[in-house]
């Protein structure tokens, strides 16, 4: 039986991806910070349960160290545990929500990452899945921060590709669009009508979208890396560059 270890699963896309997987049979490690939430979900899945700030180097690494035998083969890992901040253009834009985005995003993403590689490097086989985003991709006014926390995760994601050659190891970042999850509750501080508005009148991805995305990433025989996948709910689409007319 595989194991599979998915950090920010106690809501959105890591709480879908966990439940996924659960249903397909895995082992499954939880990780998050609201304790009382990812408490609830091990339960209920039969998962093991490491409440950490993914922002905290030291309590990663003992986290990771501090799994039981039976859930230390980690077979796949899922770096989803992030966020946006605000949606203020740079020039007003809180430093401090910067700092938790680069802290969370990157680096939290870095810090689970190394310490979960080498087990896979030794065992010659394993999966990192990084959740990255459309916003890697396409800059938006108010992105800032955020879309550059997810270019560092796609091109982290390609760069590890290339140290892991010949190691067995695949590498898959998962770049979705607009997704109804509680990621513009987060962002906008728990305004519901400002979250709720970003979705108004469209129909979204859904957490249970990535979750089938991911599986079918890892899914796929061993010798299939599946780079990067992009993901858009229909409904969301291009725009013509913004011009600035002098009037
Ligand atoms: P949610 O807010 O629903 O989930 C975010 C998860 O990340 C929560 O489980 C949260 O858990 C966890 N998390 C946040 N900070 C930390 C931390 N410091 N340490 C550990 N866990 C943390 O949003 P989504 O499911 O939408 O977001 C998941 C990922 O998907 C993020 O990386 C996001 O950037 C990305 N994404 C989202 C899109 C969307 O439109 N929804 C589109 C593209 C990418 P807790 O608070 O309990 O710690
Ligand atoms: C989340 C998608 O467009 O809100 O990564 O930045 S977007």
């Amino acid at each position: 039986m595989k194991t599979i270890l998915v950090t920010g699963a106690t809501s959105g896309f890591g709480e879908a991806i966990a439940r996924r997987f659960a249903s397909d049979g895995w082992k499954l490690v939880v990780l998050g910070r609201r304790q009382d939430r990812l408490v609830a979900l091990a339960r209920e899945l039969k998962a093991h349960a490491l409440v950490c700030d993914v922002r905290r180097r030291k309590e990663v690494f003992e986290a990771v160290a501090s799994l039981p035998k039976e859930f230390a083969t980690v077979d796949v890992l899922v770096n989803n545990a992030g966020l946006a901040l605000g949606m203020e253009p740079a020039h007003k834009a809180d430093l401090d929500d910067w700092e938790q985005m680069v802290d969370t995003n990157i680096k939290g993403l870095m810090f689970v990452t190394r310490a979960v590689l080498p087990g896979m490097v030794e065992r010659g086989r394993g999966h990192i899945v990084n959740m990255g985003s459309t916003a890697s991709n396409y800059p938006y006014p108010g992105g800032n921060a955020y879309g550059g926390s997810k270019a560092f995760v796609k091109q982290f994601s390609l760069n590890l590709r290339a140290d892991l050659s010949g190691t067995g190891v695949r590498v898959t970042n998962l770049e979705p669009g607009l997704a109804e999850t509680e990621f513009s509750l987060v962002r906008f501080k728990g305004d519901q009508d400002k979250a709720a508005a970003v979705y108004k009148g469209m129909q979204p991805l859904t957490g249970q979208d990535i979750a089938e995305a991911c599986a079918w990433c890892v899914n796929l025989p061993a010798h299939v890396n599946v780079n990067r996948m992009e993901i858009m709910p229909t409904a969301q689409s291009f725009g013509p560059f913004a011009v600035h007319r002098k009037t």
